[in-house]
């Protein structure tokens, strides 16, 4: 009943963006995601809802903070999703541990958001990842305050636990496939400042970690999912002390993943919060977000050029989004 009415809305509304409705391998977790933001569209437009008049019981509408997208939809670009350029929805967890999500309005920016889940407050960091290459997300990783790491799939399989002593770690992010087989891989940096690889295998389960290096601390934010200098290999950036933004170019081999940084360009402090749902104004490159220290939320649009990574940052969100404690 809940995927039926998923459906109906999504495809009634027309409100609810390319990630939505295409793809065949709709998750429970984005369809359960597709029916609130659709229904939440069809509450913001006033429309009636068509046939299903009843909507899905789980969630409740999209509140007005944070602000609504600003930018129109221009439905111009539509780029299938892919392992450089992937197409995730965004997550995120407020500070009462909330679980929200957004799917991408079609025109660069976010849809309203829709109320996923609550209780979050035992989840201390998570990152989605895509197994099969396809360009979308297939199941997170996440670890809790015991230091646990679980990994949960979109489908109805209940999550299971990928193993203990996640607590060393301050920092995890799936920016793609790093090691060269199929799978995104999974990084993880330690109090030290020592940065781990973990080689995906592509079903939630990792293989032993190998060191990527030290010195990682210099960093105040790491991420990235897809490639972002056009040479079809997963990079990420890292922001250092100093607000200087840094491109670590991926080189697909696991044992040395990243050539030597190279900087993007500085200023980048004015930012909180740095990650990447993958191709966000569905130009086919993969795209960068930063949150403002005032709670805006800016797109940074990937280019696919190395040596000038991302255009200029467009508004996607005026205030509010301060609010969330975790995107993922
Ligand atoms: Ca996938
Ligand atoms: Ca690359
Ligand atoms: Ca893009």
């Amino acid at each position: 009943m809940e995927n039926y009415v998923a459906k109906n809305l999504a495809k009634d509304s027309g409100a609810s963006g390319t990630s939505a409705t295409s793809g065949s391998k709709r998750s429970r977790i984005a369809a359960r995601l597709a029916a609130a933001t659709a229904a939440a569209a069809l509450l913001a437009t006033g429309a009636t809802a068509v046939a299903a008049a009843e909507p899905p019981k789980p969630f409740t509408a999209a509140a007005p903070t944070p602000s609504a997208p600003l930018l129109a939809h221009s439905g111009a670009m539509t780029s299938a999703p892919s392992p450089e350029a992937p197409q995730f929805d965004l997550f995120a967890a407020d500070r009462a541990n909330t679980l929200y999500g957004y799917i991408r309005d079609g025109g660069g920016a976010l849809s309203p958001r829709a109320k996923i889940d609550t209780g979050w407050d035992a989840i201390k960091w998570t990152t989605q990842v895509d197994h099969d290459a396809d360009g979308y997300a297939d199941g997170w990783w996440e670890w809790d305050k015991n230091g646990t790491m679980y990994y949960a799939a979109d489908d109805a399989t209940a999550p299971w636990t990928v193993g203990g002593g996640w607590n060393t770690y301050n920092l995890v992010v799936s920016p793609g496939n790093l090691g060269g087989a199929g799978a995104g891989d999974l990084l993880a940096r330690d109090g030290s400042g020592n940065l781990y690889i973990y080689l995906g295998y592509g079903t939630g389960k990792v293989a032993a970690r190998y060191k990527v290096g030290g010195g990682w601390n210099a960093y105040n934010q790491i991420a990235g999912n897809g490639d972002l200098t056009g040479d079809g290999k997963a990079d990420v950036v890292a922001r250092d002390a100093s607000g200087t933004l840094w491109l670590y170019k991926g080189t697909g081999n696991y044992k040395a993943p990243f050539e030597g940084r190279t900087k993007i360009g500085g200023g980048w402090n004015t930012y909180n919060a740095l990650f990447s749902m993958g191709d966000l104004d569905l130009d086919g490159t993969t795209d960068l977000v930063a949150r403002g220290n005032d709670g805006s939320l800016w797109r940074y649009s990937g280019t696919g050029n190395a040596a000038a990574p991302f255009a200029g940052r467009k508004n996607i969100g005026t205030s509010g989004w301060n609010t969330y404690r975790l995107f993922f």
